[in-house]
């Protein structure tokens, strides 16, 4: 059976859980918990599994390791007959590709700094280096993403045109993650609000924390 280091509330995960979630993979993996408020993912123990000290991370039956949350979802999304998050075509691919990764550097990963280094993040053990003006900056970008994917979202119903695919999961990575933080949506963003909603329906999205969580689970 394959594993998946992660910890289950964290933005990040959520990616691969929900892209479990649409592959119907769900039963195929395990999950072991790497408690992200403890530090446990900067253990050396777990750098050796991800260099780069950042959950999820893939583990395959003979022991290769997967980390990125967009390698870990191609990975996943290769072991079916027809890929349904990365796309099929050349340019179905290369569009998504690029889309997820607007959806990281504009959003996701700028809120994340932001949580890194304006907020207590992970409290003071994990967080070693903070540098408040960073942070803010980042989250300023984060918001001018939040508005960019708006105008996206008012032209095609999802973030890499008419279908979902990873580049929603990269988005709504941003979503959970800025709700963590506080971060709120411009009340104008409507089409991006709009289109929020209307993912969370998803049964993928729903049911991500559920997958696996630890025991018993903390309030
Ligand atoms: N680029 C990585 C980022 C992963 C990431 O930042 N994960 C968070 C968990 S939500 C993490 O491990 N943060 C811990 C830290 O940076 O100390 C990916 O896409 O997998």
């Amino acid at each position: 059976m394959m594993k998946i280091y992660d910890w289950y509330t964290g933005p990040y995960p959520a990616r691969v859980r929900i892209a479990l979630g649409e592959l119907g993979l769900q039963s195929q993996v395990e999950f072991e918990s790497i408690d992200l408020w403890k530090g446990e993912h900067k253990t050396p123990a777990f750098l050796e599994k991800n260099y780069s000290g950042t959950l999820p991370v893939l583990e395959l039956e003979d022991g290769t390791l997967i980390a990125e949350c967009t390698a870990i979802t191609q990975y996943l999304d290769a072991l079916g007959d027809k890929p349904l998050l990365t796309g099929t075509t050349p340019l179905e691919q290369g569009i998504i590709h690029m889309m997820n990764k607007r959806a990281e550097i504009e959003f996701l990963d700028a809120v994340s700094v932001y949580f890194h280094h304006s907020t207590e993040g992970l409290g003071p053990d994990v967080e070693l280096y903070q540098n408040d003006e960073w942070g803010q900056r980042q989250r300023d970008k984060a918001v001018r993403g939040m508005r960019y994917f708006d105008g996206v979202l008012k032209q095609q119903p999802y973030v890499a045109g008419q279908t979902f695919t990873m580049a929603d999961i990269a988005v709504i990575g941003g979503m959970i993650f800025a709700e963590l933080v506080d971060l709120a949506v411009p009340e104008e963003c409507e089409a991006l609000l709009a289109w929020y909603a209307k993912v969370q329906e998803r049964p993928s999205v729903q049911n991500r924390l559920a997958l696996s969580a630890p025991n018993p689970v903390p309030a």
